[in-house]
């Protein structure tokens, strides 16, 4: 289903195998150094989402080669297969034409616990207007799909389930959005996990 222009929500799209397999890697990627870490916001803030990136390390709000917020180690490699998984998600999503961007080259991984939330923002700190990809795992959430203009209404609540995903391209890709909750207990109880992990892959245009 397309919610906004440009916005397209394709449910189902990872399998339970590869969902598993992307799992396993997102656990890998956890692990110290640049390993998951818990984001402070300048106003004092703490994002209850924490977070591991791979190939640019975001901090509020901009981007870096090391951790500059956390044990400074330089950030992780972007595997060749995730860019893969990227193009592959925007070709089904909205077209061969708007694949063949420059490549994906980062990957925002945001692990929620049960209480964990995401205010409303804008994702403006990359220098591309390539789609930004959305892969959910684990529980249900409710993904708040607002508009480009203001962080309030009017905005779409769609609820992401394991192995969906999500496209922003061209209009949506500077709508408000967030996370308002997450439904515990609701992930397919083979994946193993507790909680719910978002993978976004992004262009930095760096
Ligand atoms: C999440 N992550 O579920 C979301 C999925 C983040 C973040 O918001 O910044 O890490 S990405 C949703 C997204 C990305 C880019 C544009 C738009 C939504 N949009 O225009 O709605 O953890
Ligand atoms: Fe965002």
């Amino acid at each position: 289903t397309e919610p906004a222009p440009g916005a397209v929500h394709l449910p189902d799209w990872l399998p339970p195998a590869r969902q598993r397999e992307l799992l396993r890697a997102c656990r890998e990627w956890a692990r110290p150094p640049a390993g998951l870490r818990t984001v402070h916001t300048p106003g004092g803030g703490t994002m209850t989402a924490r977070q591991v990136c791979l190939g640019w390390h975001w901090h509020p709000y901009a981007y870096a080669r090391t951790v500059v917020d956390g044990d400074g180690a330089p950030v992780k490699p972007f595997p060749a297969w995730l860019g893969e998984l990227g193009r592959g998600a925007v070709t089904d999503a909205l077209g061969a034409d708007a694949a063949a961007s420059a490549p994906y080259d980062i990957a925002l991984i945001n692990f929620y616990d049960a209480d964990a939330r995401m205010g409303m923002h804008r994702d403006a700190d990359e220098r591309s207007d390539a789609p930004v990809v959305s892969l959910s795992l684990g529980d249900t959430c409710v993904f708040r799909f607002g508009n480009p203009r203001t962080r309030t209404r009017p905005y779409t609540d769609v609820e992401l389930r394991s192995g969906d995903l999500f496209v922003f391209g061209g209009p949506s890709r500077l709508a408000y959005h967030g996370v308002p909750r997450v439904h515990a207990g609701t992930a397919p109880p083979e994946l193993g996990l507790t909680g719910r992990l978002n993978i976004t892959l992004r262009v930095s245009g760096l």
